[in-house]
């Protein structure tokens, strides 16, 4: 039996998913992937995106990469998509909000520009990811938790420890 809760941290490039997920880690002890770089390390990639100058995913060898350590439990997973993951993998799924001003500042701060920079502006302000998480997951395990300042990121963190010991004791 789990012993341990899934976490999903997803939403926009730039909302803060990587920032949480890894102080989420440091403080609890559960184990922190970005799909990003898992993808890049093991060059899970099937062709390029000529659009949008960047690989495409290989999403069945991701999930096939990471099945058997979610199988285990204590995983924070960190992706801007939802829909590609197994609906069994997580426990809770949470979708990381900033308003468009601050987002555009962080990605132009990345050196996004262009068409990359506006559409992913416009991705945040359709809740593109939010709506992809609902379709996707039990709407009772999808939150959204809005993340425009430090004092946004230290009480997502202590809602997220909270809501993770809570879990464990219920489980254990
Ligand atoms: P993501 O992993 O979603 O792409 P990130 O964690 O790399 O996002 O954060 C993008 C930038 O925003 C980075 O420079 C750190 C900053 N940031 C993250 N969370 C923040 C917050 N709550 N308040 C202010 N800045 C934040």
């Amino acid at each position: 039996m789990i012993k341990r809760p899934n976490i999903l941290l997803t939403g926009t490039p730039g909302v803060g998913k990587t920032t949480l997920g890894r102080e989420l880690a440091l403080r609890t002890g559960l184990t922190y992937v970005n799909v990003g770089e898992l993808a890049q390390e093991g060059q899970l990639y099937d062709g390029f995106d000529e659009e949008y100058q960047c690989p495409v995913l290989d999403e069945e060898r991701v999930v096939d990469e990471l099945d058997e350590k979610m199988t285990e439990g204590g995983m924070i997973v960190d992706y801007h998509g939802c829909d590609l993951f197994p609906e069994r993998w997580f426990h809770i799924v949470f979708v990381l909000r900033t308003d468009n001003t601050q987002l555009y500042t962080r990605l132009e701060n990345r050196g996004y520009t262009g068409k990359k920079l506006q559409d992913n502006v416009q991705c945040e302000i359709f809740q593109i990811i939010y709506e992809e998480a609902m379709e996707a997951y039990q709407h009772e395990i999808v939150h959204q938790l809005q993340n425009n300042t430090p004092e946004d990121l230290e009480q997502n963190l202590e809602q997220i420890i909270q809501w993770t010991k809570q879990w464990m004791s219920d489980h254990n």
